[in-house]
């Protein structure tokens, strides 16, 4: 049974919060259970199967940056050991196989901290309409997907239904407690460019990310969530990097390509749910994951 998605997530333990990916469970009072299922999102809907090993593949990416960043700042990973995890959740837990990590709770910044390299998405729409993104003035000429002169730090808020909306500067100081988001804003910076240098050597462009800080109870602001996985983040593979028009996603692009090809009967636009993915589909998307892994961490997966 190892090569079936984990789609749904059930263990015996108090429910914090659902994103369409992620589960959230609470452990005690100063830690948490963050779990990455197989479940896999595109055009904002969650594909009827999962990506099998799909959420573990996430999970050890994180648990690799939490690593190889805490000399920019401390984050919140505490363990992925079965044993950190409660009697009662304990025999449960086993069946998530590396999909887990033990976290230390946080009071979260109500703000997302997304880091931008390249011109693509809402910030290519902003740059074409005004030549600026969320406010930061940008050099005339530039393309999509161009790389930008330097990253650029676009807040935007949490949504808890539809999209995130980009807010400025200004607007995320005063939703964050005082004197965090510049502390926040500064690691992000910091953490993007040790992030996308070291991709780009394995052959990857980390077009941009978002993360997600909050503030341990001696004040410090500890890096949260998951980091630097392709669902936080836009991969593209080098080597087909083109300006000038949209990039394939390293990861998402078979799901993308079927999903708006004849084949699927399906219309994005559409409220129905989507069509189940073709076997062939899913394997190809998983080898994908796979390929970032192991490109990223170093490590051959399994
Ligand atoms: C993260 C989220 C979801 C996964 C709350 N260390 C922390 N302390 C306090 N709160 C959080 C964290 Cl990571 C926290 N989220 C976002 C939602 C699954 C993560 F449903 N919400």
């Amino acid at each position: 049974m190892g090569d079936a998605a984990i789609t749904s997530v059930e263990l015996d333990l108090p429910h914090v919060s659902s994103g369409k990916v992620r589960e959230l469970f609470e452990l005690g009072p100063d830690r948490l259970l963050f779990v990455a299922s197989d479940r896999i999102s595109a055009y904002d809907v969650i594909m009827p199967q999962g990506i099998p090993d799909k959420g573990r593949l996430l999970t050890g990416m994180s648990i690799f940056w939490f690593g190889a960043t805490s000399d920019i700042c401390p984050n919140h990973f505490v363990s992925a050991a079965t044993d950190e995890v409660p009697r009662v959740a304990r025999d449960s837990v086993g069946a998530l196989e590396g999909r887990h990590m033990v976290v230390r709770r946080l009071e979260m910044l109500p703000v997302e901290f997304v880091v931008r390299g390249y011109l693509v998405g809402s910030g290519w729409r902003d740059y074409r309409c005004t030549g600026a993104v969320c406010g930061i003035p940008l050099p005339p000429g530039l393309r999509e997907a161009d790389q930008l002169p330097e990253p650029i730090f676009t807040p935007a808020t949490k949504a808890t239904v539809g999209h995130d909306e980009n807010i400025s500067e200004e607007q995320a100081e005063e939703l964050c407690p005082p004197g965090t988001l510049k502390v926040a804003r500064d690691y992000a910076i910091e953490l993007y460019r040790r992030a996308a240098g070291y991709a780009r050597g394995r052959g990857i462009i980390l077009a941009d990310t978002k993360f997600e800080f909050g503030r341990r109870s001696d004040g410090a602001i500890v890096l949260a969530d998951e980091v630097l996985t392709p669902d936080s983040s836009r991969f593209w593979p080098a080597d087909q990097w083109q300006p000038g028009r949209p990039q394939q996603s390293f990861d998402k692009q078979f799901v993308r390509d079927w999903l708006t090809s004849p084949d699927s009967g399906w219309d994005p636009k559409s409220d129905q749910p989507p069509p189940p993915l073709p076997a062939e589909i899913v394997e190809r998307t998983r080898d994908r994951y796979v390929e970032a892994y192991q490109r990223l961490t170093g490590r051959t997966f399994q």
